[in-house]
């Protein structure tokens, strides 16, 4: 059985929680309450190396970080969602994209307006002096303008004909970008892109 330790505000929780529906894999949930700082112990450090959800076990094998859990799970029982071999550099690039650019920008941008920037300063661990919003909503515009530009030439963002993992991940804060007060009607690609990720078997909304 697969064990996930979720966080049912997480966008990257979100990210792993909707891949298991869209490919039908049971699992038992295990909150852990991040917000109260009850990451933080060492029998968790022995599932997630930086106490972090989501996290996942699979038998006796732990895997942390919500991209390397999509591949996982996509290896092990859904490889359709894998991009064919030409195209599987444009998958990890976009994986990528997510675990960088959209970790380092849209993701801070929403948790500041989620939990207020005291709080979010204290996840992001600098002061909150130093939280640099403009900063966050630049690099968040950025991203947002490249996304746009693949999506408007491409159905889903590895280039194939199906969705693939890097969609997925790529979909995790998307999905939640009016909590950063993004308004996404200004990016019209990544809008019909957002639309068409509902209508796969098995979508599950974010959200508790
Ligand atoms: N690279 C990781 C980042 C995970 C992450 O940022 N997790 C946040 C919740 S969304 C967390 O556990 N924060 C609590 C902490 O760092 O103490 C991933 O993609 O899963």
């Amino acid at each position: 059985m697969l064990t996930l330790y979720d966080h049912p505000r997480s966008g990257n929780c979100y990210k792993v929680r909707l891949f298991l529906a869209l490919i039908g894999k049971e699992y038992q949930s295990r909150f852990v309450d991040v917000l109260a700082r009850k990451n933080q112990t060492a029998a968790f450090e022995q599932v997630s190396a930086f106490q972090q959800v989501p996290a996942l076990t699979d038998g006796g094998t732990a895997i942390w970080d919500s991209h390397a859990i999509l591949l996982h799970l996509a290896h092990h029982y859904a490889p359709e969602w894998l991009a064919p071999l030409p195209r599987i550099g444009a998958m990890h690039a976009w994986l990528s994209v997510s675990a960088n650019e959209i970790a380092n920008s849209l993701q801070p941008l929403r948790l500041t307006r989620v939990v207020g920037n005291a709080e979010a300063a204290h996840h992001l661990g600098v002061s909150e002096a130093l939280l640099d919003i403009p900063g966050m909503q630049a690099r968040t515009d950025r991203v947002l303008r490249r996304l746009d530009k693949r999506l408007a030439d491409n159905k889903w963002l590895a280039g194939t004909d199906a969705p693939t993992v890097a969609d997925i991940a790529c979909y995790g804060y998307l999905a939640l970008a009016e909590e950063a007060a993004i308004d996404i009607a200004a990016y019209p690609a990544i809008a019909a892109w957002r639309d068409r990720i509902p209508q796969l078997p098995g979508y599950v909304p974010p959200g508790p």
